[in-house]
């Protein structure tokens, strides 16, 4: 333990640091701003990025938008759905609360243990007359089942909406995870493995649906700025798509970053007793978060009172298992979720980890285990 303290680090460690360019590449493109006095509305930085995004992420089609829930009300909206959408309880509020906010009601669907997104084979006994959705999550970027859930959806004329916040980057055989489902919704928040501080966009194979998420997104205006529809402000500004198009060149170095920290706790951990890991099962991740899964609650409570008195501060992502929250009002019971959310850790995983504290951060674990 005293060799632990002495390398404690200075400044706190958390989960996550956004990614942030050189300051001057920012600028550079902020000059531009500041000779148009182009702030927002579709400006020429928006249109940029959302084409050199697009190129990057290897999908036909990127929409911007204010952030990431935003993102999932609009694919909603723009789906016209009214009724049931299925959903998995181990995830951010935002998933459900968006379901919630378009007027749908969440139905919550187990998770599968090693994987720890929805459970295919439990979707079905939950579709009823009012299903008209179903809405998985990639969670920490792990790719869903995606193949079974199209039958699914097919079979039952569901429509798929992905929330896939965390998915930045990761793939199914070989192609984008995003240009899976109806449509893809994907976040950029500070904390997301690709930020423009808040951001989020949408992903769509269907050239119709990326007319009504433009019009949903600017107050149901079409091209021609007619009112042609309902809608509201979901735009991103010039100087977050600025931030966006400064990080874009590190874009790839991000992406292989955040594998070899991934790999590194990976070798560190692996034969560690009483730690369980996300299963990576269809497709590859982007490795966006560190993930493990502690045997018990208060081991999990043990390991992160050590961290945090080392000055770090991983996050317990997701907790609670939403199906448990009281104002939810959830009919479903998802024991898996329960479990796991009670039991899971992500640990700090960015661009600019150092060697050192990703070690210190591997020996408190393994210490606190013993
Ligand atoms: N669907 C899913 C599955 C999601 O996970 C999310 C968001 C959404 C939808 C909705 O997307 P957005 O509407 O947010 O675009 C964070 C984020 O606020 C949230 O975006 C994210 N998921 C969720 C999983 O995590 P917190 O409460 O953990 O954030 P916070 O502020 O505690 O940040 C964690 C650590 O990161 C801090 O301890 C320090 C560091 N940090 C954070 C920020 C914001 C920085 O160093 N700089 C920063 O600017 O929620």
């Amino acid at each position: 333990m005293n060799l632990m303290k002495k390398q404690m680090p200075n400044k706190p460690i958390y989960v996550t640091r956004p990614f942030l360019p050189e300051l001057s590449e920012y600028t550079k493109i902020l000059e531009s701003v500041w000779d148009t006095g182009i702030l927002t509305h579709n400006g020429p930085l928006v249109q940029r990025f959302e084409k050199e995004f697009a190129r990057n992420l290897g999908v036909e089609n990127f929409i911007t938008v204010t952030n990431g829930t935003i993102a999932l009300q609009i694919a909603i909206k723009a789906l016209e759905l009214q009724g049931e959408i299925i959903t998995t309880p181990f995830t951010w509020i935002a998933t459900v609360s968006a379901i919630q906010w378009e007027g749908c009601t969440p139905v919550f669907c187990d998770i599968e243990a090693d994987t720890l997104n929805i459970d295919v084979t439990k979707i079905e006994e939950l579709i009823t007359d009012k299903t008209v959705a179903i809405m998985p999550v990639h969670v920490f970027g792990n790719p869903c089942n995606v193949d079974e859930i199209e039958r699914i959806a097919t079979k039952h004329n569901l429509k798929i909406i992905y929330d896939a916040a965390h998915a930045v980057g990761s793939t199914f055989d070989g192609q984008s995870v995003l240009e899976y489902g109806d449509v893809s919704a994907i976040s950029l928040h500070g904390t997301k493995i690709f930020n423009t501080a808040e951001g989020g966009g949408l992903i769509s194979k269907e050239s119709k649906l990326i007319e009504r998420f433009k019009e949903i997104r600017f107050f149901g205006h079409d091209d021609n700025k007619e009112i042609v529809s309902d809608g509201f402000n979901g735009k991103m500004t010039e100087i977050h798509a600025a931030l966006g198009l400064a990080s874009i060149k590190s874009y790839f170095d991000i992406l292989s970053d955040r594998k070899k920290l991934y790999e590194e706790y990976y070798k560190g951990l692996q034969n560690v007793d009483g730690l369980s890991f996300q299963k990576i099962k269809y497709g590859a991740t982007n490795f966006s978060y560190f993930p493990v899964i502690f045997e018990d609650e208060d081991v999990l409570l043990s390991v992160e009172k050590a961290l945090n008195s080392n000055n770090i501060f991983p996050r317990r992502y997701f907790y609670p298992s939403l199906d448990t929250v009281a104002y939810l009002q959830a009919k479903q019971k998802c024991n898996v979720s329960r479990s796991v959310a009670s039991r899971i850790l992500c640990l700090p995983l960015f661009s600019g980890l150092e060697r050192d504290s990703q070690l210190l951060i591997i020996n408190i674990i393994k210490d606190t285990l013993k």
